[in-house]
């Protein structure tokens, strides 16, 4: 059951925890779950404040949509210096969920536009409820992204398809989505904070290691040449099972303890 989590925080934001996963909502239905500046300054506060104990991540949003992106009420009032720190501080937040502490898992449903987009990109695994649809409308309100859209969403969908969807206002459907790369499951509508959690603890019982590897290398060592990745990898490879808590596990397997592989 999840409980309180004591942070403090803005009441755009809720956070929780179930066992070993922390959990943050975006609290704003009434106005979508629009990202504001304090709700991007209480993004990045919890990601950098979650308790030692935490193994994962659950990031969701309240009511109807994930969330409708920037909020656009803020927009009118910035310079040119001021959009560059606003974009500076949207970047600084969503890295540290992408390269925090723990795996983020996302739970996607309704409008998944502009910047909600943008911090789903951020998350290392994203459930879509069928509800979920996904837009980038930067295009037509005369912007353009700033929470790090234009380095993640290409490495997930292809920069032919992030014109696309700029360029033309083209929308995707939850189906779409899972299809082009945006999310890897795809649920009922209402079951994916469910199928979310499940995830997060499966990931919160992994080798911390293992999850620092994934994590931080992985995306990493994929960006590099092939000769760097290959001599990273070793690396990587040779700390991890060094660990002994990977010594422990493979020692439940050989003496059938640990669980095997199952059917998909
Ligand atoms: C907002 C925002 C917002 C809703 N900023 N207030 N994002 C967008 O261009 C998407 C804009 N929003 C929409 O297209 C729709 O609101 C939704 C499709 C997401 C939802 O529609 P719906 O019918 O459920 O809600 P609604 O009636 O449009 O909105 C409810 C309230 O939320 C309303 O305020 P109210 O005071 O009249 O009740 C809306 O004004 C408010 N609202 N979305 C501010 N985004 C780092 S750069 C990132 C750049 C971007 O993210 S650009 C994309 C911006």
């Amino acid at each position: 059951m999840a409980e309180r989590l004591a942070m403090r925080l803005t009441p755009s934001l809720v956070a929780e925890r179930d066992g070993p996963v922390a959990i943050l909502r975006l609290n704003r239905p009434q106005k979508r779950n629009a990202l504001d500046d304090e709700s991007i300054l209480g993004i990045e506060h919890f990601f950098a404040s979650l308790p030692e104990d935490t193994g994962a991540v659950l990031l969701a949003g309240e009511g109807e949509h994930f969330s409708a992106g920037l909020d656009l009420s803020e927009l009118n009032e910035r310079d040119v210096t001021e959009g560059i720190a606003h974009s500076g501080l949207w970047h600084r937040a969503f890295e540290k969920v992408q390269f925090g502490t723990v795996p983020v898992v996302a739970v996607l449903h309704g409008a998944v536009v502009g910047g909600g987009l943008e911090l789903a990109a951020a998350a290392h695994v994203r459930v879509a409820e069928r509800s979920a649809y996904y837009a980038l409308p930067e295009g037509s309100r005369g912007i353009y992204v700033g929470g790090g859209g234009s380095v993640r969403l290409p490495r997930l969908i292809g920069v032919a398809r992030m014109m696309d969807m700029m360029l033309t206002g083209r929308t995707y459907s939850a189906e779409e989505g899972q299809t082009i790369g945006l999310t890897t499951y795809l649920v009922e509508p209402g079951k994916g904070f469910a199928k979310g959690l499940e995830l997060a603890q499966r990931i919160a019982g992994n080798a911390p290691l293992t999850n620092f590897a994934v994590m931080h290398a992985l995306p990493r060592i994929a960006e590099m040449d092939p000769a760097a990745g290959y001599a990273v990898e070793a690396l990587m490879s040779a700390m991890a099972q060094a660990d002994p808590d990977a010594k422990a596990r493979l020692k439940d397997f050989l003496e059938k303890r640990a669980p095997k592989v199952t059917r998909g």
